[in-house]
């Protein structure tokens, strides 16, 4: 008889899950597509905090980058709404259950050309979500039509060359309200996971723009949403480490040079500086910062704004912390005498 082969013990989170309980289906997307890489570090982030993924919700509108939730997360609750409408759909689901922890993934198209109005209305609530762009500057579900987030001058395949101004996402979301602003490159595989990670652990709204390129339309010479042009122009803020609340480190850190931000479950940020003197707490920096990047065809990548302690949506409507539907029935319909009283009043 030959001798047993015992298996390596598998790998669990804190929770006491396998990495396999995070994923999702097979992608459908182009080999190479930035939007795949994302999902792959969606599925590290929850699965390495150890959030049970019954407890997340996924929004998506249409889109190939609103396809994505059905390859994170299989174990989740999603619903992929109509082009552009996300923001509506996600706001109705987070008020009926508070308890839930959302995330939204969507495109360029669907936040910035049809979802433009939905996605104002999102900023401005501080709605305790993730939102992420898969921003590829193109409509690629429909065959790479600019968006608009597409570069004054950018060039299609075609050698269209766009010649309008582009809606920079976290400029909007720095001004009308986020509370989490970030922007990275879907090939930054260690940016990206503490940048989502901080998201999961912000309460507020966290708008997360990922340049994500798109292999099969926007990925050629001349577009300005390349890995060649990302590789070439991309500006890093600053040096991010995250550290969940349950795991801290005590590192000798030379004073100045880092800066803690702590999260409201207590888990910190930590931000190492690089080149840049610059201070992701104070918001009209950021937004000097973008201008002056995007004046120099850079594209900064880093956290642009962090905000804790604002009230969220939920806090400011005093809603209550369990799920409507669970609520009794003397807390949703008014009891008799108030009825009677307010047909009295309109007798
Ligand atoms: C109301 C409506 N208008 C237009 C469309 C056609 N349409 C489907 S996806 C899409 C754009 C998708 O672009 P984006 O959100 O950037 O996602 P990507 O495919 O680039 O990831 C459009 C215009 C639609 N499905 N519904
Ligand atoms: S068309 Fe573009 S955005 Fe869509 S899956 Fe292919 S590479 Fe990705
Ligand atoms: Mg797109």
């Amino acid at each position: 008889m030959g001798a047993t082969v015992t298996p390596p013990p598998k790998k669990v989170n804190r929770t006491g899950f396998e990495i396999l309980s995070y994923k999702g289906a097979k992608t459908t997307l182009c080999a190479g597509c930035g939007h795949n890489s994302i999902s792959e570090r969606i599925v590290e982030c929850f699965f390495e905090l150890g959030v049970p993924p019954w407890n997340v919700a996924k929004f998506s509108g249409i889109g190939c980058s609103s396809k994505s939730p059905a390859y994170f997360l299989g174990l989740s609750h999603g619903f992929n709404s109509v082009h552009g409408r996300m923001p509506s759909v996600a706001t109705g689901a987070m008020l009926a259950n508070r308890t839930m922890l959302g995330i939204g993934v969507t495109g360029d198209g669907d936040t910035a050309s049809i979802g433009l109005g939905q996605f104002m209305h999102l900023l401005r609530r501080n709605l305790p979500m993730i939102y992420i762009i898969e921003d590829n500057g193109v409509y690629g579900l429909t065959k790479g039509q600019f968006s608009a987030t597409a570069d004054l001058g950018s060039k299609l395949k075609t050698g269209v060359i766009n010649d309008l101004p582009p809606f920079d996402c976290c400029a909007l979301a720095l001004r009308c309200g986020a509370t989490f602003v970030a922007r990275s490159f879907s090939g930054d595989k260690k940016q990206l996971q503490t940048i989502i990670k901080t998201a999961i652990a912000h309460n507020g709204l966290s708008v997360i723009d990922v340049i994500s390129p798109c292999t099969t339309f926007n990925d050629h010479e001349g577009s300005t949403k390349s890995y060649s042009y990302m590789k070439e122009h991309e500006e890093m803020l600053h040096d991010l480490d995250f550290v969940p609340f349950y795991e801290e480190i005590a590192v000798d850190i030379p004073a100045g040079e880092v800066m803690d931000v702590e999260m409201h479950d207590g888990s910190k940020l930590r931000i190492r500086k690089l080149g840049h003197d610059f201070n992701p707490t104070n918001k009209f920096e950021a937004l000097v910062a973008l201008d002056e990047a995007g004046k120099k065809g850079e594209v900064l990548t880093g956290v642009l704004y962090v905000a804790t302690g604002q009230p969220n949506f939920m806090e400011m409507l005093n809603m209550e912390e369990a799920p409507l539907a669970t609520l009794p029935e003397s807390k949703i319909r008014p009891p008799k005498e108030a009825l009677d009283q307010m047909m009295e009043e309109l007798r």
